[in-house]
């Protein structure tokens, strides 16, 4: 009865072992699940277009066809992602909807504008820096195909770290106009990364739970720490500075301290009023539309299909 099923699913968590598609979960486990692998989806799929503005404006052969590879990766990670979701009962064309209907969230840091070619470097080093630093742990998550899907998923985004901060190390070799655009990008990238971790713990809706249950492995001030003290060292490999006044080694915690974060201007951007949100879920909802032709020709050929069988 359900007393036994709630009574293996504990079970399976304390242990550490996988929660997978045909196993029963309470309904709220599934559908946090739902919500932040649907999230997760969206934001990589969303998350094509900052960097997409520039591929018709590369400067070299070489910085287009990285670039064209790492915005096609995170179409990958997004249908993947998706896919994760379907095995918990989502329906793939009900969490587009709720996309382009502004229904279901997506990261904040992709409601900014790409400015110069700088930010495809600052993208890569900062936003990819944080992304592999929240999903490395998620890895661990303890559901079986989220999980599984991180660890590709992580190797990708590790190239695409790579590639950013190999980007900015070359203009920072540059002109004094190279540099200066790369200081400005680092400065216009810098705290929207940090909003990327969510709300401080204690206005974390959800963590609390979602520990219970090791969906999150660590809270998101943690992991906004880690991120702090493992991007400064590189900030001063590259010989840039980060704009924050406060930011300062702290040897009794054994940390680097750092300025308030803006939680407003996150509020704003999450609640639809950042400087690209708009735009960017028109884009999205106008290439849905466009596809929509294509959507039922695959259909109607599976239908063929089938009456030939
Ligand atoms: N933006 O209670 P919590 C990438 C929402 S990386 C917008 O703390 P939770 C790679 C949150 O969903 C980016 N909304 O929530 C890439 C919740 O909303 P709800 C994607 C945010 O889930 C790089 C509410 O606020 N990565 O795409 C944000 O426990 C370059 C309360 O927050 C992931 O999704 C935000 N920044 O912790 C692609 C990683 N922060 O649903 C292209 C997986 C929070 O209750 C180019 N996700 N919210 O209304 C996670 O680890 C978690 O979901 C957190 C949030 C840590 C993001």
């Amino acid at each position: 009865d359900e007393k036994d099923l709630e009574r293996h699913f504990e079970h399976t968590i304390e242990k550490d072992q996988r929660i997978e598609p045909r196993d029963w979960v309470p309904e709220g486990y599934r559908k946090t699940m739902i919500r932040q692998i649907a999230q997760h989806a969206h934001s990589e799929i969303i998350g094509m277009q900052p960097e997409g503005n520039w591929i018709t404006r590369a400067p070299s052969l070489r910085r287009k066809a990285i670039l064209l590879a790492k915005v096609q990766d995170e179409a990958g990670h997004g249908l993947y992602l998706y896919s994760a979701a379907e095995t918990l009962g989502a329906d793939r064309a009900d969490l587009t909807e709720k996309l382009i209907s502004g229904r279901q969230k997506y990261s904040s840091i992709f409601n900014y504008p790409t400015l110069t070619f700088a930010d495809v470097g600052a993208i890569g080093w900062l936003v990819d820096g944080a992304a592999i630093c929240n999903q490395v742990p998620l890895c661990r998550s303890s559901y079986g195909p989220y999980a599984r899907a991180m660890i590709r998923i992580c190797k990708e985004e590790s190239f695409h770290q790579r590639q950013g901060y190999e980007l900015l190390m070359t203009m920072m070799k540059g002109t004094q106009a190279q540099r200066d655009m790369v200081q400005d990008a680092v400065n216009r990238f810098w705290w929207p990364s940090l909003m990327m971790f969510g709300p401080p713990d204690a206005e974390s809706a959800n963590t609390a739970q979602s520990m219970a249950w090791k969906i999150k492995r660590h809270t998101n001030d943690e992991l906004r720490q880690r991120f702090v003290d493992m991007t400064v060292p590189q900030a001063e490999a590259l010989g840039v500075t980060l704009p924050d006044p406060e930011l300062k080694w702290n040897p009794e915690r054994g940390h680097y301290d750092f300025g308030p974060v803006d939680w407003d201007e996150m509020k704003q951007v999450v609640a639809g009023n950042g400087p690209c949100n708009t735009e960017r879920l028109a884009r999205r909802r106008q290439a849905h539309e466009d596809g929509a032709w294509v959507r039922e020709a695959a259909a109607a050929h599976a239908r063929k299909m089938a009456e030939a069988k």
